[in-house]
């Protein structure tokens, strides 16, 4: 069975981007909790606001999940990324990561890499760009395997990144640079852009699917746009997959409509009561 996971931001500079709740990990863990999630996905401005401890208790008390962590926040407030041609921002970008992966690792949940990867672009070649991801990618899944979980790897679409926007593409780099520790997000928004079918393009990426990113065609809650939810629920079971419907999208028309809105979507097309 998917369980299904609600995203809150605790960084107010991201305004304006796909997450649902926004008033804290308190507020997150009631509301999400009374509406029947399984887990939350945190998106947190670094690891120092991810209190382990704190966490632990609100999720215990709620009886929730952590699902996984982003760690966006180090491209939205410091413009770190993987495969920057500044060796030194590599580095931090790096380090940042590293250490939210021991905060997620110790709450049992798997750190997404996602705009952190950047992009090829100026002196930075393709090749280039790819091997600094790979670099970066089996360093911080070994961090990551330590604590028993896997690292995520998501495909952006072409306005975020130009490594990789189609997963089935992402799953056969993996295979051949042997990054076994790393699993793909599938988020089916930036699909909805660059996928011709993104049933047929989960089903290519296979076992190497790790978490999905529940979003319809307009990155608004499942239900609010054109996808066809049916063939993608159908791949995910075709394919094993058992992890979280995590919904990333837009607080619209508000957070909790659009929560309760995912929630009402999830038990239509999992048949969950
Ligand atoms: C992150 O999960 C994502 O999907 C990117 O578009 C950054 O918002
Ligand atoms: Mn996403």
């Amino acid at each position: 069975m998917m369980p299904a996971a609600v995203t809150v931001s605790l960084v107010p500079e991201a305004r304006g981007g796909p997450f649902v709740f926004w008033d804290g990990l308190a507020d997150a863990c009631q509301r999400a909790a009374s509406l029947g999630f399984d887990a939350i996905e945190i998106f947190p401005p670094d690891a120092a606001a991810i209190d382990v401890a704190t966490v632990r208790e609100l999720i215990t008390r709620h009886r929730l999940k952590v699902a996984a962590v982003g760690t966006g926040g180090g491209w939205v407030r410091h413009k770190l990324t993987l495969t920057h041609a500044d060796a030194a921002i590599r580095r931090d970008a790096r380090s940042f990561i590293a250490a939210l992966i021991e905060r997620a690792g110790a709450l049992a949940a798997p750190a997404i890499i996602g705009s952190m990867q950047g992009r090829s672009e100026g002196s930075v070649s393709r090749d280039q760009a790819l091997a600094w991801l790979a670099e970066g990618l089996d360093e911080l899944s070994a961090l990551a395997a330590g604590h028993g979980v896997p690292l995520l790897y998501e495909p952006l679409n072409r306005y975020e990144t130009n490594l990789f926007n189609r997963i089935g593409d992402a799953a056969r780099w993996l295979e051949a640079r042997k990054l076994t520790r790393v699993q793909i997000l599938a988020d089916l928004f930036h699909m909805n852009i660059e996928e011709a079918d993104s049933a047929a393009a989960l089903r290519e990426a296979g076992r190497f699917v790790g978490h999905v990113h529940f979003a319809d065609s307009n990155r608004r809650a499942i239900g609010f746009g054109h996808t066809s939810v049916p063939p993608v629920i159908a791949a995910l079971h075709d394919i094993g997959y058992q992890g979280y419907l995590s919904a990333e999208i837009l607080p619209l028309p508000d957070g909790q409509a659009a929560a309760a809105q995912t929630m009402a979507a999830f038990r239509a097309a999992t048949g969950r009561p």
